[in-house]
């Protein structure tokens, strides 16, 4: 047994006996400066988020409408949304995958927190100059998003500026809850095919958003930046051996 599955094998497995508490981080908010300009007597300061970001376009997600498991989305100025927001509607709206840093880069609304700087996800997306995973949300009572594994089944971060959200979590062990029935039964269908490798990289890319290729192409673009990084503090001939190896491991993938 390794030192990790003992970790594992000591975790709790229903979610009764797990205490979530020891997870939260509180109070890391305080001092940003949405905290500080988007609320106002503990609720959203409409007026600010009109005149700072009314113009701008965000996705908005119906969830009074779901199809596959996702909410039918539009797009809607924030001022509209605001105002939506103002009324007691029937609807239920909610403004969610919103790219406020990519729209704003200069505005500095949140500060990453230290335990989350290390963010290879995102890193790699913005050196590729392609989506990242950076979100605002914005919802009424009651808002609410389908359950689901984030993209690339990755981890991240939430942070409550206002308003109480509820979270399901699964803990360890209750895996099997969130399989996709459908894509299990397609790989059974496929397993004896010619072509069952290329077909689970091709399922691995439309539905966790990466294939092994590109799994790889990642790694290497963080492992070449930490090297870089460190380089000076590494003896040259042990740069070049990685280079070597790197190099021979990415054209048995290509
Ligand atoms: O807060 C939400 O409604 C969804 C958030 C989410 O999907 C996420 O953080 O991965």
């Amino acid at each position: 047994m390794t030192e990790l599955d003992i970790r594992l094998s000591s975790l709790p497995n229903s979610t009764n006996e797990f205490d979530y508490e020891k997870f939260t981080i509180k109070s890391i908010s305080d001092n940003w400066e949405c905290t500080r300009k988007w609320v106002k007597d503990d609720t959203i300061h409409y007026d600010y988020l009109t005149n700072a970001y009314g113009d701008l376009e965000a996705p908005i997600a119906d969830c009074n409408n779901v199809a596959y498991n996702a909410h039918c989305k539009t797009i809607m100025k924030v001022s509209n949304y605001m105002e939506y927001l103002k009324q007691n509607n029937e609807q239920l709206l909610y403004l969610k995958d919103w790219h406020l840093k990519r729209l704003q880069p200069n505005d500095n609304f949140y500060e990453t927190p230290m335990l989350f700087a290390s963010d290879w996800l995102n890193e790699f997306c913005q050196d590729l100059q392609e989506d990242d995973f950076m979100f605002v949300y914005i919802g009424p009572k009651n808002s609410w998003t389908p359950l689901h594994a984030d993209v690339y089944s990755s981890y991240s971060w939430s942070v409550n500026v206002v308003g109480r959200k509820q979270w399901i979590l699964f803990p360890p062990g209750e895996e099997e809850k969130l399989k996709d029935k459908l894509v299990e039964q397609e790989i059974q269908e496929f397993k004896h095919s010619d072509d069952f490798t290329a077909q689970c990289q091709l399922i691995l890319k439309s539905i966790f958003g990466m294939d092994f290729k590109m799994f790889v192409r990642f790694i290497c673009h963080i492992a070449d930046k930490i090297v870089n990084l460190n380089h000076s503090q590494i003896p040259l001939n042990t740069h070049k051996k990685f280079h070597q190896n790197r190099s021979s491991r990415l054209r048995e993938v290509q």
